[in-house]
């Protein structure tokens, strides 16, 4: 044995009885950055954002070959759908990849005019921009390194959908965030597949579609999705994250979601998580080390969630752009999903799902602009209001906020009475000013037992929809419990 092996041999002992220290500093790294929490009070003041889903799928939206699909009515999982006879040939998805990437030549959305979009969402009232950087089908709105499907690469239109977006969002001061499909990406080997092997509207049927291994889905997940979310921050600086999972997954271990969560983290602190990450069913922390808490689509809680939370909601059935859905829900029930939410101390993220030309569609149009007069009058009454802490009144929502000269409870009325007469259940002291927001025009108020009446000034709604009446009081009338 010359010296030099020795001294070799020394080395290497020494290397790897430090090995276990690497380790734990590793794990004490993972262990501050997923415990570390960025503010997410702004994104709670916001209160209402638009929500995009834009992609390939726009361009069918909802129609293959002359028949009306979509999951659900859902544009956007057009890929998937039964009733082709390649249905199952290659793994359980519906449109084979060659026949689907026939979109790629046509996507050449003309209209997309970045500064137009952004300006509707000032315009209708909304603080914060959302958009699928990549939704399951893999396809990418950006010139990504990563991997060449995308818009720049396998398209005639070339341009960098998300950088004219982000120069709008900053022009306009609105917060961007991405949504970007971690988990189920049918576009790239290895991403989850979709579990479901019908075009039925149910959820719950036995997944029967087969799944990428362990390993490849690992390699999917480090080789994609980490690096093209890293890519997400180094491009546009996002404010937020809107990942998007749904259950129980295997393959979606604890490893990997530590792994993505501090690749945000590390990269950009700031930056806010939402809990469909995944960790509601896939972390053992749990929903508590993400920044958001996501409820699935459409769904509005009845009551408080005690911490920050959004509901996604659509404006047709579909989130991308589905031209055969008549069912576009009335302005009167996307506001009162608004008032709903933040008077439960939530967000809304209402959904716009633009045309394959990159236009916005005119009953699109026609809500955003109505629900930007109505925030016009009523903005004050939304953002950066607290849940009032008295019985929810069954005809209206109640919202509330400390301003320097007064405390300030909104009473949103839904349903206006006959009497011209309304009670606040448990509120007994008498408010020094009560008016109309709208016109200024004073109500009356008076206590009765523990109930505050307010006696309404005329016998029609001011507005149909909801009116909403401010009372102003010297000091928060409601006790915190
Ligand atoms: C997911 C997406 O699949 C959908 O396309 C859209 O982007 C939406 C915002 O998020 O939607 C799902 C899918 C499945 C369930 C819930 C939401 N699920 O099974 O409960």
């Amino acid at each position: 044995m010359t010296l030099f092996t020795v001294m070799r041999f020394y080395k290497l002992l020494v290397l790897m009885s430090l090995l276990p220290l690497f380790a734990l500093i590793a794990k004490a790294d993972t262990a501050k950055y997923i415990e570390a929490k960025p503010d997410n009070q702004w994104f709670s003041d916001a209160k209402f954002g638009m929500f995009i889903h834009f992609g390939l799928y726009s361009i069918p939206a909802g129609e293959w070959k002359g028949e009306r699909v979509g999951r659900n009515w859902y544009a956007e999982w057009i890929r998937t759908q039964q009733g082709f006879p390649e249905y199952n040939a290659e793994g359980g998805v519906g449109i084979p990849r060659a026949e689907y990437d026939t979109l790629l030549d046509q996507f050449n959305p003309q209209k997309f005019d970045a500064d137009a979009w952004i300006r509707m969402a000032k315009e209708a009232g909304m603080k914060y921009f959302l958009i699928t950087a990549k939704h399951h089908d893999g396809f990418a709105l950006w010139p990504s390194e990563v991997s060449d499907y995308n818009v720049a690469d396998a398209t005639p239109f070339k341009r960098d959908i998300l950088a004219e977006l982000a120069e709008a969002c900053e022009k306009y001061d609105i917060a961007l965030g991405f949504y970007y499909s971690h988990w189920q990406d049918w576009g790239h080997p290895g991403g989850a597949m979709p579990p479901w092997p019908t075009n039925s509207g149910e959820w719950d049927i036995e997944p029967t579609v087969e799944q990428p291994s362990q390993e490849d889905f690992e390699k999917y997940f480090r080789k994609i999705s980490i690096p093209q979310v890293l890519e997400l921050i180094e491009n546009y600086q996002p404010k937020f994250f809107w990942f998007d999972n749904w259950e129980k997954s295997e393959m979606l271990t604890e490893e990997l979601l530590n792994e993505l969560i501090v690749t945000v983290r590390k990269h950009s602190p700031e930056a806010l998580i939402n809990s469909r990450i995944g960790t509601t069913w896939n972390h053992p922390k749990g929903d508590a080390i993400v920044d958001i808490f996501s409820m699935m689509d459409n769904v509005f809680p009845e009551k408080s969630l005690g911490r920050v939370w959004e509901t996604s909601g659509t404006m047709q059935r579909s989130w991308g752009y589905h031209k055969l859905d008549p069912a576009w829900k009335p302005i009167k029930q996307l506001l009162r999903h608004l008032v709903d939410n933040t008077s439960r101390g939530g967000n809304y993220q209402l959904n716009v799902g633009p045309k394959g030309d990159g236009s916005f569609p005119l009953p699109a149009i026609r809500r955003l602009r109505e629900i930007g007069s109505w925030m016009d009058i009523n903005g004050e009454a939304i953002y950066e209001t607290d849940p009032v802490l008295l019985p929810e009144p069954q005809w209206g929502r109640l919202t509330g906020k400390q301003a320097e000269d007064a405390y300030r409870i909104y009473v949103h009325v839904y349903d206006w009475p006959q009497d011209r007469t309304l009670a606040l259940q448990e509120l007994s002291s008498l408010p020094q000013n009560a008016y109309l927001l709208e016109s200024g025009y004073p109500v009356g108020s008076g206590l009765k037992g523990s109930n505050l009446k307010l006696e309404l000034p005329v016998d029609v709604a001011p507005d149909e929809r909801i009116t909403v009446i401010v009372l102003e009081f010297d000091e928060n009338p409601v006790e915190i419990k």
